[in-house]
């Protein structure tokens, strides 16, 4: 094994991104305004009150998840927080079961039981969606640590969606995507101290979009402008990587994550981005400005990548760009439609289903305890 190079940087002449077929790129665009387009009848949806809960959406960020996500495996794992409509669409989601669980139908993919903080989809490796700020991040390295024991101990894969029995198991890698308010969380930290420890190929993606809810990272976080300290106290690689430009992105994110699965080991990326729009549904935004929103809005990723596609590879026709969104549209409209017309959960067989797992039956007197009779809290 090579030793970890902390604070690597990819060679410039490395550009992986232009050998991907055109149509590589052009998913990618689709993908991206897919989900600008889902977060804004989102936005509208939850504004009719049709959503409840908590809302974050994920405008402006949107080259992150594809971007990242566009690097992997299908079936490497991924493990996110909670503003996560946009990686579960990424990941492969139906726009359609990502609606109707932020509506709390029942053919939601949580049944509509977690709604829009906590989109999960094992099918394609899709571990969440969580609410609580760096708890996501000890998921992913023990999704890390499962990878490696099934490598280096078992040999086989477990049994998984789409995986055959007895197949081999494989080198992969496990992404823990997380805000920059989870810098200071201690959850982050021992995680980070357990991937370094083990060598667990973990990529910890911190989606620096500048604050969290209204605290600037300068404000809340020591070394804000130079993260990958934190990375080096754990002994672990870090790259700065510019998440406004996906093909920049890719470009350095595509060989470190190689770079992971081959050699087994975790790294830490410090991934500058900016959203749009509030940290959630009510937020006045008096914490920054109008001119500092808009500068980033002028460096908009989806428009950049249509640009380069339409003027650079011309691969796409202002024609067939019309033509995208029109679909997408259609495609969100009837992500709308299926969730309004999806009935709602049934109290009576689903208040208290998929609550507990009982891995062994026996072990635990479920049915007795959650209809009161030996529930002490009842
Ligand atoms: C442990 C914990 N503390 C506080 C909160 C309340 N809270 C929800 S989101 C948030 C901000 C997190 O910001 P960041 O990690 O930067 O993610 P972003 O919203 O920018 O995507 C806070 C403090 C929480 N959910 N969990
Ligand atoms: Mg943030």
């Amino acid at each position: 094994m090579s030793p970890t190079p902390t604070r690597s940087r990819p060679a410039s002449n490395v550009r992986p991104s232009a050998d991907l077929p055109d149509a590589t790129l052009v998913g990618w665009l689709r993908m991206m305004t897919l989900i600008r387009e889902f977060e804004n009848r989102s936005a509208q949806a939850y504004q009719q009150a049709k959503i409840g809960g908590f809302c974050h959406l994920y405008t402006g960020q949107e080259a992150v998840a594809v971007g990242t996500l566009g690097a992997l495996e299908p079936d490497d794992p991924v493990v996110h927080a909670y503003r996560d409509h946009g990686h579960a669409l990424a990941r492969g989601m139906d726009p359609k079961h990502c609606m109707a669980e932020m509506f709390g139908k029942i053919t939601g993919c949580a049944k509509g039981k977690g709604g829009s903080m906590h989109m999960f989809d094992k099918p394609h490796w899709f571990f969440g969606g969580h609410g609580i700020v760096g708890a996501q991040t000890p998921l992913g390295v023990g999704l890390a640590f499962a990878a490696k024991y099934e490598l280096e101990v078992l040999g086989t894969a477990l049994s998984n969606p789409g995986v055959d029995p007895g197949a081999p198991a494989k080198k992969k890698v496990a992404l823990a995507f997380l805000g920059d308010g989870a810098l200071n969380q201690g959850a982050l930290h021992e995680a980070m101290n357990l991937a370094g420890l083990w060598s667990l190929p973990c990529i910890f993606i911190v989606e620096n979009n500048g604050y969290s809810m209204g605290t600037s990272i300068h404000r809340g976080t020591t070394m804000a402008d130079d993260l990958l300290k934190k990375a080096d106290a754990y002994g672990i690689r870090g790259e700065v990587i510019d998440g406004l430009d996906i093909l920049r992105l890719y470009d350095a994110f595509k060989p470190l994550a190689d770079w992971c699965r081959a050699e087994q080991k975790p790294a830490f990326v410090d991934l500058k981005t900016y959203r749009y729009l509030g940290h959630s549904m009510s937020d006045p935004q008096k914490y920054r400005t109008k001119d500092e929103v808009d500068r980033y809005k002028s460096m908009d990723s989806i428009e950049r990548l249509a640009k380069h596609l339409m003027e650079e590879r011309r691969c796409l026709t202002p024609a067939a760009l019309d033509e995208m969104h029109a679909e997408l549209h259609r495609i969100v409209m009837e992500a709308l439609e299926f969730a309004e017309s999806s009935p709602s959960p049934d109290p009576a067989t689903e208040l208290y289903s998929d609550v507990l797992v009982n891995p062994m039956p026996g072990m635990s007197p479920i049915r007795e305890y959650v209809h009161g009779e030996k529930n002490p809290l009842l």
